[in-house]
């Protein structure tokens, strides 16, 4: 019997300028559109996988919790793939940590997945390209395949599994940063999978997201390459913006957004009044990410701990994409 090494492979978080919303496919997790990301340094995911004939069935713990449910489901769908490749049936422990200098709610299934589909593919020695790695991890979560790769990533939405891929399109090497800053940190009432699919399905204003999603994408390009950080923030803020106003158009209605997240946004808004070169950004959650210069952000960061604790504001820059520890 061939033996199988197990493998941990380490994955930083990345949070998208021009957002992932809506699937062409669902079982493939083909987009409705391109999307465009950052990768970060401050959050990552350590995953090790190990296959071996003793394990009953497939296991998932995450920081010492055994997970059940979707998060479990999204790691076998990854599995399941890999053992489709390698020609074998065994099942497999998978251990994950979460790194996040605070309290929990920002490990993300990006990092997560990106991790898993790096070390599950290590561990049967599939010798996978990055790209293969990228659509591997995107099967998981859409965008765990932009977590494969550093700095800036493009993921093309393309039109098959083979063609849905995440490439990187510039180190950021130049002086652009995020704050996170944490309003709250419980899990989330519509998971973005659910809320997505909600969107798509019963939204009337979906149709004007795709209409003008393309057109954000062509404008960050050229923000990025021209190194304009305060372009990147603009186009980014109302980006989100717009994905945001389509949940407002659902049935039933959702919104990611609580009364403190407004309150960051109106304090960023008064910050660039003042002359500051910053925009925010935001997930399917209620925390915000402020995009801008790091030393701006740091006098930001500052100023905001009159109302948060340390803890909540978090400052992240560029980080790499996934590395092979063991
Ligand atoms: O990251 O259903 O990847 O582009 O974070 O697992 O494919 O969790 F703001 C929302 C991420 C969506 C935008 O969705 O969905 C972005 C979002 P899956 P994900």
């Amino acid at each position: 019997m061939t033996r199988y090494e197990s493998s941990w492979v380490r994955a930083h978080t990345n949070i998208a300028l021009i957002k992932y919303w809506g699937k062409a496919d669902d079982t493939l997790i083909i987009p409705a559109n391109s999307s465009l990301s950052l990768t970060l340094d401050a959050f990552y995911t350590d995953t090790q996988v190990a296959f071996g004939d003793h394990y009953t069935e497939d296991t998932l713990t995450i920081d010492g919790i055994e997970q059940t449910g979707s998060a479990r489901n999204k790691a076998i769908t990854v599995l399941e793939l890999v053992r489709k490749q390698a020609g074998i049936s065994l099942k497999a422990c998978i251990t994950s940590r979460n790194h996040v200098p605070t309290a929990a709610g920002l490990a993300s299934s990006a990092s997560g997945l990106a991790a898993l589909a790096g070390a599950a593919a290590d561990a049967l020695n599939l010798d996978l390209s990055t790209e293969q790695l990228t659509r591997l991890a995107r099967r998981g979560s859409g965008s765990a395949c932009r977590s494969v790769l550093g700095g800036f990533v493009l993921w093309e939405k393309g039109y098959s599994d083979d063609t849905s891929v995440a490439r990187s399109i510039d180190a950021a090497d130049w002086d652009i940063g995020m704050l996170f800053v944490v309003v709250n940190d419980q899990q989330k009432d519509v998971s973005s999978r659910i809320g997505m699919q909600r969107t798509v399905d019963t939204s009337v204003f979906y149709s004007a997201w795709l209409d003008s999603v393309d057109k954000d994408l062509v404008d960050m390009q050229q923000a990025i390459q021209q190194q304009d950080v305060y372009a990147v923030g603009e186009i980014a803020e109302r980006n989100a913006l717009k994905m945001h106003a389509t949940t407002l158009g659902a049935v039933p209605p959702f919104t990611y957004w609580s009364a403190d997240s407004l309150r960051v946004m109106d304090k960023v808004r008064d910050y660039r009044r003042a002359g500051h070169p910053v925009h925010f950004t935001m997930d399917a959650g209620p925390n915000v990410k402020v995009i801008g210069p790091v030393e701006t952000l740091r006098t930001l960061q500052a100023d905001l701990t009159t109302t948060y604790a340390p803890s909540q504001l978090i400052l992240a820059q560029p980080g790499p994409g996934i590395t092979f520890l063991s």
